[in-house]
């Protein structure tokens, strides 16, 4: 058993010592103000306003703090089915720590909480949202639902950590005062998890959708497919999941996702307005497919199931007319499944496959993924064939990447093809932190917290133009890792920082002050029983 990851809540005294809490503690001691009281204390003793994780485009801090007490009341009024079922998300995190009823209700009133979709707000885009606080309401405006949720986001950690815990804590509950208008930089921020070398389970993706929210993630990119395990139930080749999904890295028992339980995942995944973007990974990384099934080897013969680590050793037969049939019948059920843009189709570590075959193999793959009506996205040695028009290329390397490899994919961004950038020595969550991470892989160095925050996805690629960046990706690898505790490990505190790169404006970029807000979520993390590793390079609150 591993002795770092913490899977029980802090009590909440002890909580007291950190930088978050200090300050809410000493309010409950005094004369807390008022929800109306002037404005000389009670911003004091709240979170400052836009000390958050994404840092928020603007944050004009003034006024009153507004308290929620046991008569607040969560308005939805414009009685819009999204906005209820956010209301209804929100008094979810609020009652347990709180013990307030938090009633949700569409009556028109001037105070509490108030979630508002104002349709026609064309400055808060797809994602944005403006939240107001003041001694009578904290009210959060969005044009779309998925702001309205950002915006619930930002109000939880604007409130002291203990809010996350699922029992009855001592207020006060105060957000600071002013106003934050706050718009995301990238339309993708997402977020990868290998559920192949090792498999998760429906409710462990979900925990992980979870703390994916908080964030304000808003992809989950879920690599279904690989050497060691096929997770999704195919009705036309149902032996890629009974057969191809029955083990995983090391030999345990593995498992696959029915459709219904993939389904699921998307509604939980949608419910959080996080896009699933499903991979299957070819021509290469397929020996799970390979042994399912003869006929889609070149030979005739299935190789056995595969539960090591090894790369780039199995390639579907480039040549054979069943490799199409077999892919057309992959993706139209997997797009079918998938109300999402986007159709992941791999196509990294190719060892195995000729040029000539693999350009071939991706060329032709393309066009069924469009005849389904998804757009493509590959990894970046898509860009060694034609990257179909709007497709995306996920650009994985490292500083060590050759110089004609990066010119490839910056070439390719300059004729049109979107860029998804996951620099493994920056954004891969599964390599180690130092020498001495237990967990996690080393091949592209070891990733320190700074390490994973402390560049521009902007200017990251030389030659891209900056407008083909769509955004960020932080890949979490699971060839070592197979629990919840795991991943969580792995994931914090690093992927709040690629979070953050796909959020927040360039101009909030600046090690110093990211290192003391990031520190000051570690509270909440200790209430969500999330346990993170404890750099050395972040002011972690002592206690
Ligand atoms: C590489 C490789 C994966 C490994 C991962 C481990 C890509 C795109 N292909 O990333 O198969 O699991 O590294 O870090």
């Amino acid at each position: 058993m591993r002795t770092h990851h913490r899977s029980l809540p802090r009590p909440a005294a002890a909580l007291l010592g950190s930088l978050l809490l200090v300050a809410a503690g000493a309010g409950a001691l005094g004369a807390v103000p008022a929800a109306a009281s002037p404005t000389a204390s009670a911003p004091a003793a709240a979170t400052p306003l836009g000390q958050i994780v994404p840092a928020p485009a603007k944050a004009t801090a003034g006024g009153s703090a507004y308290r929620i007490t046991a008569a607040t009341r969560i308005r939805v009024e414009d009685g819009s089915r999204e906005a209820r079922r956010i209301g209804d998300y929100l008094a979810g995190v609020l009652r347990p720590s709180t013990g307030y009823k938090l009633p949700v209700t569409d009556a028109e009133g001037r105070d509490g909480i108030r979630l508002e979709l104002h349709r026609k707000d064309g400055e808060l885009g797809a994602e944005g949202y403006r939240l107001t606080s003041d001694g009578r309401s904290v009210t959060v405006v969005a044009r779309e639902a998925a702001g309205l949720f950002h915006g619930v986001q930002t109000l939880r950690q604007q409130l002291p950590a203990k809010v996350e815990a699922d029992s009855r804590q001592a207020g006060p509950w105060l957000v600071a005062g002013g106003t934050i208008e706050d718009t995301p930089r990238y339309a993708w921020r997402g977020a990868h998890l290998d559920v192949s070398r090792h498999f998760f389970t429906v409710g462990q993706v979900k925990r992980y959708i979870d703390e994916l929210a908080l964030y304000k993630v808003n992809k989950l990119h879920l690599h279904l497919s690989d050497d060691q395990g096929w997770r999704l139930a195919i009705d036309s080749w149902p032996r890629l999941a009974t057969y191809g999904g029955s083990t995983q890295v090391g030999g345990g028992a593995g498992g696959y996702y029915t459709k219904a339980q993939y389904k699921e995942i998307v509604r939980y995944a949608a419910s959080r307005y996080l896009e699933v973007v499903p991979e299957i990974d070819m021509p290469s990384h397929t020996n799970a497919a390979l042994a399912s099934y003869a006929e889609l080897n070149c030979d005739g013969v299935a190789p056995p199931l595969y539960t090591g680590t090894e790369v780039g050793f199995s390639s579907l037969c480039v040549n054979k007319d069943i490799t199409y049939k077999f892919v057309d019948d992959v993706v139209r059920e997997v797009a079918a499944l998938t109300p999402g843009r986007y159709l992941h189709i791999g196509g990294d570590e190719a060892h195995s496959t000729s040029h000539e075959d693999y350009v071939a193999f991706m060329n032709k793959v393309q066009p069924i993924v469009a005849k389904y009506g998804k757009t493509v996205v590959g990894w970046h040695q898509l860009t060694e064939a034609t990257p179909a028009k709007g497709a995306l290329a996920q650009y994985w390397g490292t500083e060590g990447t050759g110089a004609a490899e990066k010119a490839r994919v910056a070439e390719a961004a300059k004729n049109g093809t979107g860029l998804i950038i996951s620099p493994a020595d920056r954004t891969y969550l599964d390599m180690k932190y130092t020498k001495d991470t237990p967990l996690g892989l080393s091949w592209a160095g070891y990733v320190e917290v700074r390490r994973s925050y402390d560049w521009d996805p902007g200017t990251y690629l030389p030659g891209a133009p900056s407008e083909a960046v769509k955004g960020v990706e932080a890949p979490l690898w699971s060839e070592t890792l197979s629990t919840s505790a795991h991943l969580d490990y792995m994931a914090f505190p690093r992927l709040p920082g690629v979070a953050e790169l796909g959020w927040s404006p360039a101009a909030t970029h600046d090690w110093d002050t990211y290192k003391v807000r990031l520190a000051a979520q570690a509270p909440r993390w200790d209430a969500l029983g999330i346990g993170y590793y404890k750099s050395p390079q972040v002011p972690w609150p002592a206690g």
